[in-house]
């Protein structure tokens, strides 16, 4: 309880932060785009989302939350193209935010009420992915895939997180509209060790290629890691390797 306060008075005090960790195509050795995650200092210290993030879905408060996660990355993203920058931004979504018809609709409200406000222009939506995670998938709701269907109306591309830690297989993959998937950190880091990781990371790879999903490899720490995905025929990479979480400043200046 004291949390959901504290992270109710975090939202009205702007307390909260976005750091950005870039996505590296392999093949064009370039930073195509980047995951915003979101950070928050409480008493001094970063607290991890995958503490506050279940408090806020549990209160209900992950709605107002996501949307000021929006609202920042987009208006990031608006920035960047600007400043003549070439990057997409992927933005987490909770599965909390799908879960009734209504709250769908929200979020497709929500990020063209966020676009209305932040240009008169068009904006640039087909720089904004969206991340859900694989449990998400585990209901096959007509409903939920029409909300995917209109935000890719919309020109916004979805990924799916965490890809191999739930329970959904590829073939559910064909039944939705997704566009790429990220392959958990756990499969790259136990790569290393074994020989059917590897072989379940390659054969993830290629029926994901089959489907005409993109795919990203998260967690790529050692240069040993960077040779197996390159291996497997992953195109894109995310971790520690080539860069960790950063504020945006330092993302500007690394693309400037
Ligand atoms: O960056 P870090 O390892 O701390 O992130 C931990 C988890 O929190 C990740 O699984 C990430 O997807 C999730 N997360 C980070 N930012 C957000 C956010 O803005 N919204 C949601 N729903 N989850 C987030
Ligand atoms: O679940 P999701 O894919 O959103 O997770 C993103 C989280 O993974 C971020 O919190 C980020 O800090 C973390 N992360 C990104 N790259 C690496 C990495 O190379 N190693 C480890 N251990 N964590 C990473
Ligand atoms: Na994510």
């Amino acid at each position: 309880a004291k949390l959901h306060n504290d992270l109710k008075f975090a939202l009205e005090t702007n307390a909260f932060e976005l750091y950005y960790q870039p996505i590296v195509c392999l093949e064009e050795n370039k930073i195509v785009r980047a995951e915003v995650l979101l950070r928050w200092k409480h008493e001094g210290a970063f607290i991890s989302p995958e503490v506050f993030i279940p408090v806020a879905e549990s209160s209900g408060l992950i709605v107002e939350l996501g949307h000021w996660v929006r609202k920042e990355a987009m208006a990031s993203l608006l920035e960047f193209k600007r400043k003549g920058i070439e990057i997409g931004l992927s933005i987490n979504v909770s599965m909390y935010e799908f879960w009734s018809h209504a709250l769908q609709d929200c979020l497709v409200t929500s990020i063209n009420d966020i676009a209305v406000d932040l240009t008169t222009d068009s904006f640039p939506f087909d720089g904004i992915t969206l991340e859900i995670t694989e449990s998400l998938l585990m209901k096959q709701h007509q409903h939920l895939i029409d909300a995917l269907q209109k935000l890719r109306d919309m020109g916004i591309e979805i990924a799916v997180d965490d890809f191999g830690t739930g329970y959904s297989s590829l073939s559910y993959l064909s039944h939705f509209p997704v566009d790429h998937i990220k392959i958990d950190k756990c499969f790259i880091q136990e790569s290393g060790s074994s020989v059917k990781q590897q072989a379940l990371v390659k054969a993830i790879t290629t029926l994901s290629h089959a489907l005409d999903l993109h795919v990203i490899a998260e967690g790529v720490e050692t240069e040993e890691e960077l040779q197996f995905v390159r291996s497997a025929d992953i195109e894109a990479v995310q971790g520690y390797y080539f860069y960790k979480p950063m504020p945006k400043q330092n993302l500007l200046t690394l693309l400037e």
